[in-house]
């Protein structure tokens, strides 16, 4: 053991002469504390630039995470208002449909043409669809037995019966509550509040974020 320490201590000399000039050189090189000093440096300065880029890709991941979810949550609640603000009773029917916690079901004129379509607002998982059906022909009484065009508004949404994305009121005071709400009940609705429940990924930072915001049916009387 003495022998291998004292070893250690020995500079590696290397003692030759130039050929090309006849200069006899004597270059010391590293001991091998020297060596084992520098690899450990090394071995430092590595693992704190993985480190580095570990935090850095957390952070960046957790920035892009929480850009999606706003980006789908203002997308999804700018669809919903659009449509819902345009909601329109059907001669006899009531302009809502259907209203319960996470469904809604209404007639609105979302295109340029006269006709009102059918709407549906559905949450299935933690995917929020979309689905305009366009009437079967441009008189009423309207009929709607066609595919629907079906838009993906988002696929990360984490609401459930407990936290509902729709609330439906007469009046700013006046909280429908009983859902799914009966037709005398539907045609009292003058305001919808959505309120959205949004994760990417469930086991990962950011965490749940919550987008709310609300719509007055103005055709509706
Ligand atoms: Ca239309």
């Amino acid at each position: 053991m003495k022998e291998l320490l004292m070893f250690t201590v020995v500079k590696l000399n290397m003692s030759f002469i130039d050929t090309n000039t006849g200069i006899y050189l004597n270059e010391k090189g590293w001991t091998l504390i020297e060596l084992l000093f520098v690899l450990a440096i090394l071995s430092i300065v590595i693992s704190g630039s993985f480190e580095l880029f570990r935090w850095t890709y957390k952070n960046w991941q957790e920035f892009y995470n929480d850009s999606l979810t706003r980006q789908d949550a203002v997308r999804s609640i700018d669809w919903i208002k659009k449509n819902l603000r345009e909601a329109i009773p059907l001669s006899d029917q009531p302009a809502i449909i259907y209203a319960s916690e996470n469904t809604l079901i209404f007639y609105s004129n979302t295109d340029a043409d006269d006709e009102p379509e059918k709407v549906e607002l559905i949450l299935s998982g933690s995917n929020f669809l979309r689905k305009v059906y366009q009437p079967d022909g441009s008189t009423p009484p309207y009929t709607y037995t066609g595919s629907p065009a079906t838009t993906t508004l988002t696929t990360f949404c984490r609401n459930n019966n407990q936290n509902p994305i729709f609330s439906y009121f007469a009046s700013p005071s006046e909280n429908l509550s009983s859902l799914p709400l009966s037709e005398s009940e539907r045609r009292k609705v003058r305001i919808v509040k959505i309120n959205l429940r949004m994760d990417l990924d469930l086991n990962n930072p950011p965490s749940m974020q919550e987008f709310t915001s609300e719509v007055s049916l103005r055709n509706v009387k």
